[in-house]
């Protein structure tokens, strides 16, 4: 039987990635935390916009903010630091009572070397630029630059260095990304006369050990002879999988925080093939977690930056990046109303945490990658679903990595979806409204009002044999025993809307019952926190 689990311990420790059952927990001041956070917009990484920064935040309910350090701005000057910007930041974190996760924009910015040093960005010689198959120079800073990332290692060692010296003893900042986005745009990798040299050297025993061959690849040997098509893409995600460990390595020796990369997606409903140029070669893409994994033990998590808000695509992306080796985090998602409801998906797997892009009010919006909107309006769809979620984030953390956690989003299909639970079994369906079984509904061809757009989703956690936490929006939900309740009537104990304490202890507000249970359990476009309990007779 499932113990009811509500107690919580703390203590003081660094930040850190716990692993049991191959499910994972963020600690963070001794006890599992979800990160229920947001991104900033890219340029907000300045005190002047810090302001629009916060407001955004606290209608967004979050616990945490990732936001940009760019090396530009640490060290516009070769070997002078300045981390006047990074104090500034953790002062005004602090008073907010949000947690930081800071984003290193160094080598590296979505491929770019925009947020190197002025003193780096032109001088090719000392750090290099990947050159094409013509011997051309590319955009992007090479992989193999030995001096350049002697210099963004120095630089992050600085950070790390500082952050120690200020933030030990409060550990505002949580967790570090290290560059952003990796990979090349338009060049699979670098040709210049130390990448080939390197190319044609034997593939190192660690990546073999994870990155399995296509068919028809060598068991060993050179890049091409094992990897075959995938050669230049695999060769080029190790360089640069390589690089980022010497970073990540460096910065965790002075100041031990959890680290991770994120990636610009590959599309994960095509069919696996070799590179043409439709993603960001080298990138930590799904296909190369395990060249990531055997070139850099010191990140601890490759996580998805969800930008197609098409649901069979979230899916695929979240089955693929959540692995045995890899815990499931959502660094970056998309800010329009459509991705709210993916939370439930996200954190009902058991996720560290999840973070929105651009819940930032500056005046910018990356529609039509997001929302047009740059106001409250924005934020909100998201600050619903947190605000539901905060005065119980450290239990749901806790329950995640007990693996009593479900959680599902609505289908672009709007079809209903089942849950497997213990010796229950879950129907969420969708469009359904508060009022009259489905069969009655369908005749009359009824949709809810304000169900246009697919915005369903529910997350919940078995926190007892019969027992149920539930936290969703428009969505029914309809119990059926299962297992040893199997062909039993039941019905519910219980069904009670309310909130855990600051003690977690649980208050009950009412109870649902009459027209509020008859139905399923109806969750409207105002997520509420519920806890059902059920019985069979
Ligand atoms: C993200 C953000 C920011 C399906 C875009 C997404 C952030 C970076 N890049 O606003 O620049 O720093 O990580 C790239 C999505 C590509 C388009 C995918 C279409």
């Amino acid at each position: 039987t499932l113990s009811c689990s509500v107690a919580l311990a703390a203590t003081s420790s660094l930040p850190h990635l716990e692993q049991k059952d191959g499910r994972y927990a963020l600690m963070v001041d001794g006890a599992p935390f979800v990160m229920l956070g947001v991104q900033a917009h890219n340029s907000s990484n300045y005190p002047g916009a810090l302001k629009q920064v916060w407001s955004a935040v606290k209608d967004a309910h979050a616990n945490t903010l990732e936001i940009p350090v760019a090396w530009e701005q640490i060290e516009a000057v070769e070997g002078k630091f300045d981390f006047s910007y990074v104090d500034t930041l953790l002062a005004q974190a602090r008073q907010n009572k949000v947690r930081l996760v800071l984003l290193w924009f160094g080598t590296w910015k979505n491929t770019n070397p925009q947020y190197v040093p002025e003193w780096v960005k032109f001088n090719n010689q000392r750090f290099p630029r990947m050159v094409d198959k013509d011997g051309k120079l590319t955009y992007c800073l090479s992989p193999l630059g030995a001096e350049t990332l002697k210099a963004d290692q120095r630089a992050f060692v600085a950070l790390m260095r500082h952050l120690k010296e200020v933030d030990q003893a409060q550990r505002s900042v949580i967790m570090v990304q290290v560059e952003n986005e990796v990979g090349t745009y338009g060049h699979a990798r670098d040709f210049g006369a130390q990448a080939e040299a390197e190319f044609n050297q034997p593939v190192p025993a660690a990546v073999l050990a994870r990155q399995k061959a296509p068919a028809g690849g060598a068991a060993s040997g050179s890049w091409a002879e094992v990897y075959g098509p995938y050669a230049d893409q695999y060769f080029h995600s190790y360089a640069i999988a390589r690089y980022i460990e010497d970073i990540a390595k460096a910065g965790r020796a002075v100041y031990d925080l959890p680290m991770y990369v994120n990636n610009a997606l590959r599309n994960p409903l095509e069919a696996l093939a070799p590179w043409k140029s439709n993603f960001a070669s080298g990138g930590p893409t799904y296909d190369v977690i395990g060249i990531y994994k055997a070139a850099a033990p010191h990140i601890d998590v490759v996580g998805p930056d969800l930008y197609a808000p098409d649901s069979q695509q979230v899916t695929a992306n979240l089955e693929r990046f959540q692995r045995p080796d890899n815990a499931l985090f959502v660094p970056e998602m998309g800010n329009a109303t459509a991705y709210a409801r993916y939370i439930y998906q996200i954190l009902g797997r058991g996720a560290l945490g999840v973070a929105p892009f651009g819940i930032d009010y500056a005046d910018y919006s990356n529609y039509p990658l997001g929302s047009p909107l740059t106001d409250k309006r924005m934020a909100e769809p998201f600050g619903q679903v947190f605000a539901a979620f905060r005065p119980m984030e450290r239990l749901w953390a806790k329950w995640a990595y007990e693996g009593r956690t479900h959680g599902v989003a609505e289908g672009d299909d709007r079809a209903p979806q089942h849950l497997a639970l213990k010796n229950w079994k879950l129907t969420v369906a969708f469009r359904m409204g508060q009022f009259g079984d489905e069969d009655w509904l369908a005749q009359r061809k009824e949709m809810a009002p304000g169900t246009e757009q697919p915005n369903g989703g529910v997350a919940l956690a078995q926190t007892c044999d019969n027992e149920f936490i539930v936290v969703g929006q428009r969505a029914r939900l309809r119990f059926e025993g299962d297992g040893v309740n199997a062909g039993k009537p039941s019905m519910y104990a219980r069904i009670e809307e309310g909130h855990f304490d600051a003690a977690g202890k649980w208050i009950m507000e009412r109870n649902w019952n009459g027209d509020q249970a008859d139905y399923g359990i109806n969750l409207t476009a105002r997520p509420v926190v519920l806890r059902v309990k059920l019985g069979t007779y």
